[in-house]
């Protein structure tokens, strides 16, 4: 087996604010990560995807940048940051950066300059004069409401905005830029970590700022959404930095097409190594996030295999930062919770391509239990319920709307044990800790062999063990609405097919799909299963999830 670590490792996503405190501010931070190492390590991941640590006033929880070389005091200091690169180094695992570029905060040094017109920094964010009566320059409408375009009383023009209006956009028509940020990566890889995960990359690159069509959502992407341009920086960024540290990259592409997801990820491109798509996210979507339909796994199957088939490696992810907790969103969190929560870590790490955990996501946690929007920080959620006021939906309907779908689902502290402030703060905590805790925590499951994250841990050493699953083709064999069943196929290794039950029925054996299922301890093996059954008859129960692989081939 000749695989890069990026395809043989499983990441995991630290959002370090909700992490691990280790002062009591309520804050997490990065002693806070150096002393969860160890967990980090039994868990088996091989890779630390960290969100934002950088100095920032938080108008998007540190995903608005106002000095790209520099930790934020609240999270520790650039030697505890090296700290962290090297006791996670000692464990075999890797560390990789959140690169925030598409845009920084207002208050990043570059943008005080453009906007007092002092060169070279006057072209490093898109200004433009506006309309004869003082309206934006164009109708794009951005990712938290409203125009993207905000007034600028010192520079007199408005600058763009894709996201707050403290978050201006960079430009990157200006090689400065590209040349400022290729020195931000040298900064960061010079102090020994893996790469990148590329916020927003695809909207880097704006070629033109005429009028979007459409509807106000996200009006105007058709002219920044995986731009020939965009081809050119990420080429520009591998050849003069990304390669010659040997650094790896996966980008986060919001509404990009398959094609497009190729082209980025396409090796002899030598642009990013991998991207995350949002497809297979948004199968209970109408028109968006807000819109909720029923879930159908046939649906799910038909998105997954069209990703799975159609780039040679996947970033496999079922949460993050900005999505609902899975078990929450896909699953059943109340009278299923342990069997649906273990089906989800089957399907991660079953599938074809490199999977992250997002934390919390290995001990099942679920979405936030908060009663109204005044407990919500994220500005997403807040301007969203504020814009739905003002066109005249009622209270309940937004918040129902925003309750399901709020990013702060996922932002809750982790709840490490059953202690006030469930061992993640001994102080009051920025984002209030979901009262399941109690029920919910890490030290609860790590010892107990029925838990979701001795569940977890199995089917890490499962992938990691397995070359038909590291390497194998993936191949649909069925789906309805409730199951999902796939195969895995590699030459010279025995075939692994994969069984789930996404629904709240049974699921009778019946039809050929089930075969290998029912010859579980004669012709085939049951691997791995939620239920801990290792024979199958009649059905398959609520949420059951069942890895079986065929008889080795006798050797002739
Ligand atoms: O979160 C979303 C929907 O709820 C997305 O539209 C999200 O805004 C988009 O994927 C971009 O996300 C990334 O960049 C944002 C930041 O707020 C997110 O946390 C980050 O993941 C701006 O930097």
């Amino acid at each position: 087996m000749n695989l890069p670590w990026w395809k043989t490792s499983v990441f995991y996503q630290i959002y370090p604010r909700s992490f691990q405190d280790s002062n009591g501010d309520g804050f997490g931070d990065i002693p806070g990560i150096i002393s969860r190492l160890d967990e980090l390590a039994s868990l088996g991941v091989g890779c630390l995807w960290l969100s934002p640590l950088y100095p920032s006033p938080d108008a998007d929880n540190g995903y608005d940048i106002a000095d790209y070389c520099a930790i934020d005091p609240r999270y520790g200091t650039l030697d505890d940051f090296d700290e962290l690169v090297s006791q996670a180094g000692a464990r075999g695992i890797r560390i990789i950066m959140d690169l925030v570029v598409n845009h920084t905060s207002d208050e990043h040094r570059w943008f005080q300059a453009s906007r007092a017109r002092v060169d070279p920094y006057t072209d490093y964010y898109i200004w433009r004069p506006g309309g004869p009566s003082g309206e934006p320059p164009n109708n794009w409408t951005g990712f938290f409401m409203g125009s993207t375009w905000e007034w600028d009383d010192v520079r007199g023009e408005f600058y763009l905005h894709l996201f707050d209006k403290k978050q201006p956009d960079l430009n990157w028509h200006n090689p400065a830029v590209l040349a400022e940020i290729e020195d931000v990566l040298r900064f960061w890889l010079d102090r020994g970590i893996a790469g990148f995960r590329c916020d927003v990359i695809t909207c880097l690159f704006k070629t033109s700022l005429d009028d979007g069509k459409g509807l106000p959502i996200v009006r105007g992407i058709e002219h920044y959404k995986t731009q020939p341009g965009l081809h050119e920086i990420l080429r520009a960024l591998r050849r003069d930095v990304l390669d010659p540290y040997n650094a790896f990259t996966v980008g986060e592409a919001a509404m990009v097409t398959v094609e497009e997801g190729r082209e980025l990820t396409d090796p002899s491109r030598g642009e990013l190594d991998l991207i995350f798509y949002f497809d297979h996210l948004e199968v209970d979507h109408i028109f968006s996030k807000y819109g909720p339909k029923p879930f159908s796994a046939k649906e799910l199957m038909r998105r997954l295999t069209v990703w799975q088939q159609g780039l040679h490696w996947n970033a496999l992810y079922l949460e993050n930062h900005d999505q609902p907790r899975i078990v929450s969103h896909y699953g059943n969190d109340q009278a299923y919770w342990l069997r649906s929560a273990k089906l989800f870590a089957v399907m991660l790490m079953t599938l074809r391509g490199s999977p992250f955990i997002y934390q919390g996501q290995e001990i099942g946690m679920t979405n936030f239990d908060f009663t109204s929007i005044d407990e919500l920080n994220d500005v997403e959620s807040r301007n969203t319920y504020a814009m739905f006021g003002r066109i005249g939906i009622p209270k309940p309907a937004r918040w129902a709307m925003i309750r399901q779908s709020s990013r702060d689902n996922a932002r809750t502290p982790m709840q490490w044990d059953a202690s006030d402030g469930a061992g993640f703060s001994t102080g009051t905590p920025w984002l209030r800790i979901n009262r399941n805790y109690q029920f919910i925590n890490y030290a609860a499951q790590e010892h107990n062999p029925d838990s979701v994250l001795s569940f977890y841990r199995q089917m890490v050493r499962l992938r990691a063990d397995s070359p038909t699953l590291l390497e194998g083709d993936f191949i649909p064999v069925f789906a309805n609405r409730a199951l999902m069943v796939f195969r895995r196929e590699f030459s010279g290794e025995p075939a692994v097919t994969v069984f789930l039950n996404m629904s709240n029925h049974a699921q009778p054996l019946s039809g050929p799909w089930a075969t290998p299922l029912l010859q579980c301890g004669t012709a085939t093996t049951c691997l791995a299963a939620n239920t801990g059954r290792t024979k199958f008859t009649g059905a398959l129960v609520p949420w059951e999830a069942v890895v079986v692989q065929d008889a080795v081939e006798p050797e002739s």
